[in-house]
């Protein structure tokens, strides 16, 4: 999952990245900012303990904040937008704080109508695929007439109608055949959106944040996820050590980290669960798409595990620690074999069975 930092100029993408990150960035290196970070879990922690020689291998989420070139005041976004089509969700940066001395593009801070021009330029910008698209198809198709360009042709009229019918790419019916002709595109409006309100020092608290969020989210497109974070403020958190750290939250009001609450939200915002493999060697989270079959899952670990695939053999996370060992989850039978299209559910312990 590779999660694209997007916004007006000095919203705090930056202090974002490093609010989630934990790394400071260099402000005069001119460059962007990429970093992956481990995915912290409980359950992971949990099984881990009870294999205390193996290696804890952790999920990761790719975080990348684009270093822009001075953007001209007329389209403040659209570079933005432009440096984020690669990534597979965006994170819209919003400013809610109040700062003088940070110059903003717009006259007074105002969240909701900050998030509906971003997304009305998320909208446009992919509608100008689509018409540059369509005029380039017409020039090949009248140089030579082929069955692909009509598909393709047909395909790009569809979500050009789609756009205009102001529903996200997202949600576009496609076959599969069809999606494959947009995979390479980068549609903005095709990836997950997730909202960042990067509020004022004042509304650090969870309970602030929460009611933030909360009462902002009916004003958000209905496919976004919504979070609140204080990026100034967390970023000094991520600095100190963990006695000063747990001091100072405390002090701030505030039970949980932005690292977490992001990471959360991105999972939310992708319908990502979790499954693990255990052993001596590794005791690993694996990232997965929500209704995702075994046979897909095992491909996610090795090609030859999906390949070669005869069964998994599942225990969920639950009835492990009820259990409490893998002795007793075996006295118990607890651990049950399932089948090529078992839809792995979120913290399923798996082992594959394979051959090839
Ligand atoms: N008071 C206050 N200032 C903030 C906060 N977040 C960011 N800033 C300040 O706003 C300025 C811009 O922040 P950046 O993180 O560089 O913003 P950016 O969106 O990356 O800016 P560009 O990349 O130049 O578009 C910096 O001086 C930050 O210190 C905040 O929560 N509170
Ligand atoms: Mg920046």
């Amino acid at each position: 999952m590779k999660i694209g930092l997007c916004g007006f100029p000095k919203v705090g993408k930056t202090s974002v990245f490093e609010a989630i990150t934990g790394l400071v960035s260099d402000a005069h290196a001119h460059s962007t900012n990429i970093a992956a970070v481990p995915v912290p879990d409980q359950r992971l922690d949990r099984l881990f303990a009870d294999f205390p020689k193996s290696r804890k291998v952790q999920a990761k989420i790719e975080y990348l904040d684009p270093y822009l070139h001075e953007p001209g005041p007329d389209d403040a976004i659209g570079p933005s937008l432009n440096a984020v089509k690669s990534t597979s969700v965006l994170a819209l940066v919003v400013r809610g704080f109040e700062n003088p001395n940070v110059p903003y593009v717009f006259q007074s801070i105002d969240m909701k109508h900050a998030v509906a021009v971003s997304v009305e330029r998320m909208f446009e910008a992919d509608t100008v695929v689509c018409e540059r698209r369509l005029e380039k198809i017409d020039v090949m198709y009248r140089k030579a007439k082929s069955d692909d360009l009509v598909r393709e042709r047909a395909v790009i009229v569809k979500c050009l109608d789609h756009l205009r019918g102001a529903s996200p790419l997202s949600q576009i019916e496609l076959h599969p055949e069809e999606r494959a002709v947009i995979q390479g595109i980068g549609f903005l409006t095709a990836k997950p959106l997730m909202i960042v309100l990067n509020v004022d020092e004042k509304d650090a608290s969870t309970e602030r944040l929460d009611k933030i969020a909360a009462e902002f989210t009916p004003f958000a497109p209905r496919y976004a996820t919504v979070v609140a974070l204080c990026a100034r403020l967390e970023r000094e958190l991520l600095e100190l050590d963990a006695q000063d750290r747990a001091m100072f939250m405390q002090d701030a009001g505030l039970t949980s980290l932005a690292q977490e609450r992001v990471i959360r939200a991105s999972y939310e915002a992708t319908g990502t669960i979790c499954f693990f493999t255990i052993g001596d060697d590794e005791v690993r989270a694996w990232p997965l798409r929500a209704g995702t079959t075994a046979a897909k899952a095992a491909g996610t670990v090795h090609t030859d595990m999906e390949r070669g695939f005869i069964r998994a053999e599942v225990i969920s996370f639950d009835d492990y620690v009820k259990a409490g060992s893998m002795r007793e989850v075996k006295a118990q039978k607890l651990n049950r074999l399932e089948g090529k299209d078992y839809v792995v559910a979120d913290g399923d312990i798996i082992e594959f069975r394979f051959h090839v």
